[in-house]
C-alpha cells in the first residue's frame, strides 16, 4: 500500500510538472536491439522520451510499448546513458548519466537523484510506462536511454545485461 502510495505521488509531481514545465526535447523512435542475432523482448518494441524542464529540475518520461507480451508483468531497468545507441555495440553507451560526475562534485552519488533511473513494468499488453523526476538538467550531447534485463539496484545502480536502446541525442 505504502507503494502504491508513493506511486500515486509520483505520478502526481510528474503530471503537474508537464503541465507547467517547458518542453526541453522529445524523442521517438523504434529501440534499438543490442543482440540481433537472437530473439529478444523488445525486437518490435518503440520508445518516447520526453524531458520537460521545470525550475532548476527536469522531469524524464518514458513510454515503451511493442514489447513482447510474454515479458508482461517483469520489470526492466532503464536509465540515461553517457554515451550513443550502437549497433551490436552495447558499451558504446558508456555508464549512467550522472549530475555528480558532470557537475564536478568531490564525491559521486549513484541514486535516484542523481541519475535518471525509468524502470519500466511491463503489462499485459506489451507496453510501460515510467517517469523521473530530478533537481538537475543534464547538459546536451548525443546520449541514450539503455534499457537492461533486470529491475535496478538502487544501491549500485546496476540492472544487468543492456538488452534495447533509444537514441537520445540533443
Ligand atoms: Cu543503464
Amino acid at each position: 500500500m505504502a507503494g502504491l502510495l508513493a506511486f500515486s505521488a509520483a505520478m502526481a509531481v510528474g503530471s503537474t510538472a508537464i503541465a507547467a514545465g517547458a518542453v526541453i526535447n522529445r524523442f521517438s523512435d523504434p529501440l534499438r536491439d543490442y543482440d540481433t542475432t537472437s530473439a529478444g523482448p523488445f525486437d518490435a518494441a518503440t520508445a518516447r522520451l520526453q524531458l520537460v524542464g521545470h525550475g532548476a529540475g527536469t522531469t524524464a518520461v518514458l513510454h515503451v510499448r511493442g514489447v513482447d507480451r510474454s515479458v508482461s508483468g517483469r520489470t526492466f531497468g532503464a536509465h540515461l546513458h553517457n554515451g550513443a545507441c550502437g549497433t551490436d555495440q552495447p558499451l558504446l553507451a558508456g555508464g549512467h548519466y550522472n549530475h555528480d560526475a558532470h557537475s564536478g562534485a568531490p564525491k559521486v552519488v549513484i541514486s535516484d537523484q542523481t541519475e535518471v533511473w525509468l524502470d519500466v513494468t511491463v503489462d499485459a499488453s506489451g507496453a510501460g510506462n515510467s517517469n523521473s523526476v530530478v533537481r538537475f538538467t543534464p547538459t546536451a550531447g548525443a546520449r541514450s536511454v539503455v534499457i537492461h534485463a533486470k529491475p535496478t539496484d538502487p544501491a549500485t545502480g546496476g540492472a544487468g545485461d543492456r538488452l534495447a536502446c533509444l537514441p537520445v541525442e540533443w
